[in-house]
C-alpha cells in the first residue's frame, strides 16, 4: 500500500510523510503516538517505507534485527557504503519527527539521486533502526549495536512490560533471537555513517538557524533502582516504625537533582520512571524500583556524578533501613563525530546559504553506536520551543528542505573526496 502523499519530493515530502507515520496503523496507541520495537505500528511503519525506499529506485531488506535496509547502487557495486539512517522507534506519547525524520531525509537524498539518472561513486542505504530509544524492552540501541557489532549477546536476554521476551517478539517478525548478531556490519562494508536529527534543543532556535553541524554526543550511563523497604498498613504502622520504600526513593530522587544542579556543568542527570509496590492507597510501598539516565559531553565528569550519586543513595538506604540494588542497563560513551565529514557538512550548510555553526548533542543516538564501526556525521534540524519526546514536537517544512539541500551537498562532497580502495 503506498499511502498518497501529495507533498512535493524533498523536505515537505519528509515532513507529511513523518505526520502521516504520526498515527494508526503507525501508533500503537490510542490517541497519540507510541511506536515500539517489533509490535503490529512497527511492522506497518516498515511497509510504508518499503513502498518509498522501492520508489526512490532502492532494493529493500530486512536484516536479523529487524532493520529496514534500502540500497541504492553506486558506480562502484562493491565499494563500502554510505549509510543513511535512523530510527523508527519512538517514546511513548511521542513527537512525529524524532527518528523518521532521518530516514525519510535519506529517502528523499536517494530519490532526488535517482530522479536526476546519477550515481555516486559508492553505494548508498538507508536504515531504518528498530530499536534507539529502549521503549519496550529494558534495552537501548539494540539494533545499531547489533549492525556495529558491539551488542553483548546478553543484552538479547531480555523481556518487556508484559513479559514477552524479545526472542518472542521477534518470532512474531518471522525472526529467530539465535541469527539476530549476524545483523553485525564488516567495517570494510561502510564508508561513513549520517544521521539526520531534530536538535530536541533550544539552541539552533535562540540562534535563528534553521541547521547546524554536529560535533559529538554526551556520554550516556542509564541505571535501574531497586529499594527494598517493608510493605505494611497504612492505618497501624506509625511513623518511627515505617521502612517506607517510596518516602526513601523520594528522597533518593532529590539527592540525584541536587548532585546534578550543584555539578553546575553540562551534566544532566533524569528520574524518568517510577514504580511503587504493591501499589495500593493503604499501604506502605515495600519496593520502589526506578530509572536513573546520567549525561555528560565528559565521561569523566559524569562518572564522577554517578558515583555521588550512588555513594548518597546507599547513605539513605541506610538511615533509613532499606537496601538499595543498583543495575547499570547502558553504558555509551561519548562519541565525536568524524572532523573531516563536520568539515564536509560545514561547506554543504554554507552552500544552501547557511552560516556555519557546530554544536553538540546531549540527546542519544543511534550515531554514537555507529560511531565503533565508520566515521560519523550528524546534522540538526531546528525544531519548536526545542521540545522533543512530546507531541507538540514541531518542524518547518522549509527547515527541513535546506536540510535536504545540505544532505544531498554532503554527499556530493563526500563523492568528489572519495577514493576508491
Ligand atoms: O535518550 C535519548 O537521548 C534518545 O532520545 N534516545
Ligand atoms: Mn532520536
Ligand atoms: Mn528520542
Amino acid at each position: 500500500m503506498v499511502m498518497a502523499c501529495s507533498a512535493l519530493p524533498g523536505g515537505a515530502r519528509a515532513v507529511a510523510r513523518c505526520d502521516a507515520l504520526g498515527g494508526p496503523p503507525y501508533s500503537d496507541m490510542e490517541g497519540g503516538l507510541y511506536r515500539a520495537y517489533l509490535t503490529p505500528a512497527h511492522g506497518a511503519a516498515l511497509a510504508a517505507l518499503t513502498d518509498w525506499m522501492s520508489q526512490a529506485g532502492m532494493t529493500v531488506r530486512l536484516d536479523p534485527a529487524a532493520n529496514l535496509i534500502g540500497r541504492y547502487e553506486g558506480r562502484d557495486p562493491h565499494a563500502p557504503a554510505l549509510l543513511i539512517g535512523s530510527h523508527i522507534d519512538s517514546v511513548r506519547d511521542a513527537g512525529r519527527y524524532d527518528g523518521p525524520l532521518g530516514i525519510l531525509l535519506g529517502i528523499e537524498a536517494v530519490d532526488a539521486l535517482h530522479r536526476a539518472g546519477r550515481q555516486m561513486p559508492f553505494p548508498i542505504e538507508v536504515i531504518a533502526f528498530g530499536d534507539e530509544e529502549g521503549s519496550r524492552f529494558p534495552a537501548a540501541m539494540l539494533t545499531s549495536r547489533a549492525v556495529a557489532g558491539t551488542l553483548d549477546p546478553a543484552a538479547l536476554d531480555v523481556a518487556d512490560g508484559d513479559g514477552v521476551t524479545l526472542a518472542e517478539a521477534l518470532a512474531a517478525f518471522d525472526h529467530q533471537a539465535d541469527a539476530y548478531l549476524a545483523a553485525r556490519r564488516p567495517a570494510s562494508s561502510t564508508l561513513a555513517y549520517l544521521e539526520a536529527h531534530i536538535e530536541q534543543g533550544p539552541v539552533l532556535e535562540a540562534r535563528g538557524l534553521a541547521v547546524g553541524t554536529v560535533t559529538g554526543i554526551a556520554a550516556q550511563l542509564r541505571l535501574s533502582a531497586m529499594v527494598m523497604g517493608q510493605a505494611n498498613h497504612a492505618g497501624t504502622t506509625t511513623m518511627a516504625l515505617r521502612r517506607d520504600a517510596m518516602t526513601g526513593a523520594a528522597q533518593m530522587m532529590l539527592a540525584i537533582e541536587t548532585i546534578a544542579r550543584e555539578d553546575a556543568s553540562d551534566l544532566v542527570a533524569t528520574v524518568g520512571r517510577v514504580e511503587a509496590l504493591p501499589g495500593a492507597a493503604n499501604v506502605i510501598p515495600g519496593e520502589v524500583r526506578f530509572t536513573i539516565d546520567i549525561r555528560s559531553g565528559d565521561a569523566t565528569r559524569r562518572d564522577r556524578a554517578a558515583q555521588a550519586i550512588l555513594v548518597a543513595l546507599e547513605a539513605i538506604a541506610s538511615a533509613r533501613g532499606l537496601t538499595l540494588t543498583m543495575e547499570q542497563v547502558h553504558d555509551l560513551p561519548a562519541s565525536p563525530c568524524d572532523r573531516a565529514l563536520m568539515a564536509l557538512m560545514d561547506d554543504a550548510l554554507v552552500a544552501t546559504g547557511q552560516p556555519p555553526f557546530r554544536l553538540v548533542s546531549g540527546a542519544g543516538h543511534d550515531a554514537m553506536v555507529m560511531a565503533s564501526l565508520c566515521p560519523t556525521a550528524m546534522l540538526f534540524i531546528r525544531c519548536r520551543g526545542g521540545i522533543s519526546h512530546n507531541p507538540a514536537e514541531q518542524v518547518e517544512p522549509a527547515d527541513v528542505e535546506i536540510a535536504h539541500r545540505a544532505m544531498l551537498g554532503f554527499i556530493d562532497r563526500l563523492g568528489e573526496t572519495f577514493v576508491a580502495a
